[in-house]
């Protein structure tokens, strides 16, 4: 039978190798890749583009309330078109857990503020903050066989910080139901040391969050929770990795053959924390503050070796954004984060930005191939977080989530030009070669040229076992 859909001329990239093939999609799925697909509905001319498996961006935040009065910049709407637009087709956000309250109540939430508004599919890592007996015995479990595959636990911030007993106690049932703990890796007791040494020095610019959120404090939490899941035989990611300690610290690990896998994301391979100065140590700075904060140039190096080497198996953008200047009080710059920079909310946009960052400074300047490329930004985030091979995937039967991209094209990256929902980027004016021309989801195009041009059409997908529990 025909096609609806028929892609031609374009070069495949899969996470293994490349091939000039035309691919015919049926019904939502992939139906064929061969030399020439029969005549289709709609045929689509590839030729000069790549033709990759859709971005999956498996780390993002989008609605999630906060306790401080700021707000976040994207809701589903806003942050998956943004997503669409930059060549994404699947995304990952956190369902968070508010504490003393119960966590399948808060999945339910996310649900609602999901429903209908998203332009690329959607699943949800859950964030366990309050891991009560009623949360670890009933609610996590359940929702794990739910296909809530994946939960994060966080070293760190006064309302989601667990202790070494908690966390120990929460990877005990991740094993048991076979679940992926994300970590996020910071020690609470260095940061809040240090951020005590600092505010009595008077140093208070958004600069000196870079120096409270200590690389030493990153890489003691990063050997921590790998003893811990060492000592409870379970699987962890460690979640945006930020510079050079650290990542031996999972080098380390992995020579002893523990389950240990890593994520990095655009700001520690495009900013370091000289840009947390801002012009002249001023307020400027809070657009950079992220957490764990960029390093410096010697750890965007390390983080290269990293993506080339296979210890990091996932690139995702980290995507939580704020406003700069928002209304009273929502943004970055609200009166209290002018006193400390500890009350700037921590969180830069990047989701639409996250595979142009990638491609240009990685493949295009040689540093990794196209292949690695899709391995670190669709396939692996498929195979680790249970959507492989539905996503993730150039394969007969697989979803028809493409990405045209356009290795050539050239641009620069500009606020007034992107889709999210802040009113700043903080990869302004880096020019960047290689775009995604044409997203494509389960068959249908709901973007071009960086513009968002159909329907809401994203589904909830429920996942599957991680394939590093499995
Ligand atoms: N952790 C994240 O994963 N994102 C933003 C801030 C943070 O601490
Ligand atoms: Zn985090
Ligand atoms: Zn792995
Ligand atoms: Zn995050």
């Amino acid at each position: 039978a025909s096609c609806d859909l028929a892609i031609r001329g374009g070069t495949i990239v899969t996470a293994a190798d490349r091939f000039r093939a035309d691919i015919g999609v049926r019904d939502g799925r992939i139906v064929e890749i061969s030399e020439r697909v029969e005549g289709a509905a709609e045929e689509v001319d590839a030729t000069g583009l790549l033709v990759l498996p859709g971005g999956i961006d498996a780390h993002v935040h989008l609605a999630q309330p906060t306790s401080d009065g700021t707000v976040m910049a994207d809701d589903f709407e806003t942050g998956t078109r943004s997503a669409a637009a930059g060549g994404n087709t699947t995304v990952l956000p956190f369902a968070m857990q508010i504490k003393g309250t119960s966590l399948r109540d808060c999945v339910t939430a996310y649900h609602r503020k999901a429903e209908g508004k998203c332009y690329t599919d959607v699943s949800f890592h859950l964030i366990v903050s309050d891991p009560t007996p009623q949360v670890l015995g009933q609610e996590l479990p359940a929702l794990v066989r739910d296909g809530y595959t994946s939960f994060k636990v966080f070293m760190t911030y006064d309302d989601l910080v667990l202790s070494d007993a908690e966390l120990l106690e929460v990877f005990d049932v991740a094993r048991r139901e076979k679940a992926l703990v994300m970590v996020h890796a910071e020690g609470h007791d260095a940061i809040k040391y240090m951020t005590r040494k600092l505010e009595e020095d008077g140093r208070t610019a958004p600069y000196y969050h870079a120096e409270a959120h200590a690389e030493i404090a990153e890489r003691e939490a990063t050997h921590r929770a790998i003893s811990h899941a060492q000592l409870t035989d379970v699987p962890i990611v460690i979640v945006h990795v930020s510079g050079r300690d650290p990542m031996e610290q999972i080098q380390w690990a992995r020579k002893r053959g523990l389950k240990v896998h890593a994520e990095t994301c655009p700001q520690y391979i495009a900013l370091t924390k000289d840009d947390l100065k801002g012009l002249n140590m001023d307020f400027e700075g809070a657009k950079y503050v992220c957490s764990p904060p960029p390093r410096d140039t010697d750890s965007q190096a390390a983080i290269w070796e990293g993506l080339r080497d296979g210890t990091f198996e996932l690139f995702s953008s980290d995507h939580c954004p704020f406003y700069f200047q928002g209304a009273e009080g929502t943004g970055k710059d609200n009166p209290r984060a002018r006193t400390s920079f500890k009350w700037v909310p921590n969180g830069i946009p990047g989701v639409e930005t996250r595979l142009p960052i990638l491609f240009s400074e990685g493949v295009s300047k040689g540093r990794i191939s196209v292949e690695r490329f899709v391995a670190l930004t669709a396939t692996n985030p498929a195979r680790l977080y249970g959507l492989y091979p539905r996503k993730g995937a150039i394969a007969i039967g697989a979803d028809a989530d493409i990405t045209l991209w356009d290795p050539d094209r050239r641009d620069t990256i500009r606020q007034e030009k992107l889709n999210h929902g802040s009113d700043y980027t903080p990869y302004e004016g880096m020019e960047i070669t290689g775009w995604p021309v044409r997203t494509i989801l389960r068959g249908r195009t709901v973007a071009r040229d960086g513009q968002v041009e159909a329907e809401a059409t994203g589904q909830y997908q429920s996942r599957g076992v991680s394939e590093a529990v499995a």
